[in-house]
């Protein structure tokens, strides 16, 4: 009896002299003294060898014992969490690291702004497979069957399909387009395109291209003038010539090249424009009659234009570049010149 009461005293005089500094000290203190195996515990045990006229008053020394040890924990834990923070080195108040961010490509960054200036027109995005099968890409189209594009020579083909392709334009995407028979079209058609080209500084066997499709009725070769008018002067200055040369081309009829007033030397002639004062800048014309039956549409009701360009061409102008072939390269330290993609 006498032994378990200085056990006891003893006991208190440990827990009262205990320190935590942190959560895990605190842990332990509760495991030693409160856990299932813990000392509490034990000494509660002890409660069967008291006699029986003893047992009132030993309960209640044990359970001001138990509720001693309890509090003690109560007063570790709230103290070593309210520490944690002073004890961290982590200062929320730092400017965090900065995220890396890209420059948008420059073939991107001209075909985003030839997008959007059609769109105020209420033009739609339109996109469409790069591998395409024959008659999207050339039968749609008028071309014949002897076209020199539809060489090998000219075009990627496919091998485990002699009828599939590398497409050369984007007009299979107004191809695949008027197909779904809803009119009027009006969209623009940007992407991807091969032709089995030697590369060089000049040239490359992929670039890009944005082609364009009105159709609706009563759509004339006004419109057609009036809308490229209208896009030239928005993408070069208000204060841009153009101009109209006749050409031929299978899928529109009549055809027509646009020029425009050189930018460098405002017409005056110099290398860039080969002393002409000009820079043809789109092919263009009003949709054969052809193409439009090919496709489901009543070419005695609808008329349409269609137009389309380079990217790449405009972009070696715009930002001085002298090798097309920078453009496919991946070279960080040419692409990171270019407007920040944020
Ligand atoms: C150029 C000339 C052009 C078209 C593309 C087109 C598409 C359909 C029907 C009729 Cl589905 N025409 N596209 C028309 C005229 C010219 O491109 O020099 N491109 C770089």
């Amino acid at each position: 009896m006498e032994e378990l009461l200085k056990q006891i005293q003893d006991h208190k005089t440990e827990i009262e002299s205990f320190t935590a500094t942190d959560e895990k000290a605190a842990e332990e203190f509760r495991i030693k003294w409160l856990g299932t195996k813990g000392l509490v515990k034990t000494i509660m045990g002890e409660m069967k060898n008291v006699p029986n006229e003893k047992k009132k008053e030993f309960g209640q020394i044990l359970n001001e014992f138990k509720q001693f040890a309890e509090a003690k924990y109560e007063e570790l834990r709230s103290s070593t969490s309210n520490l944690k923070p002073q004890t961290s080195n982590l200062d929320l108040t730092l400017p965090g690291d900065s995220i890396p961010v890209g420059t948008r490509h420059p073939i991107s960054l001209m075909t985003n702004r030839i997008i959007s200036i059609f769109q105020r027109l209420g033009f739609a995005v339109a996109e469409g497979p790069e591998i395409e099968d024959d008659w999207h890409n050339f039968t749609a189209l008028n071309l014949p069957q002897h076209h020199p594009a539809r060489d090998m020579q000219d075009t990627f083909y496919v091998q485990q399909n002699p009828d599939w392709l590398l497409r050369t334009h984007t007009s299979n995407i107004q191809i695949r387009e008027m197909q779904k028979g809803k009119l009027p079209i009006r969209i623009i058609c940007p992407g991807r395109v091969y032709r089995n080209e030697t590369v060089s500084a000049r040239s490359h066997c992929f670039f890009h291209q944005v082609e364009g499709l009105y159709i609706d009725e009563n759509v004339s070769f006004a419109d057609l003038k009036q809308t490229l008018y209208f896009f030239a002067k928005e993408m070069y200055g208000s204060d841009v010539k153009i101009r109209f040369r006749p050409s031929y081309f299978p899928f529109t009829e009549p055809s027509a090249e646009m020029d425009i007033s050189c930018m460098l030397c405002k017409g005056a002639g110099c290398n860039v424009c080969k002393k002409t004062g000009w820079l043809e800048i789109l092919g263009s014309g009003m949709v054969h009659p052809n193409v439009l039956s090919n496709c489901g549409i009543d070419p005695n009701k609808y008329t349409g234009f269609a137009f389309g360009m380079g990217i790449e061409r405009p972009a070696l102008l715009k930002y001085g570049i002298n090798d097309i072939r920078l453009f496919s390269e991946n070279d960080i330290r040419f692409l990171k010149q270019f407007t920040s993609a944020v």
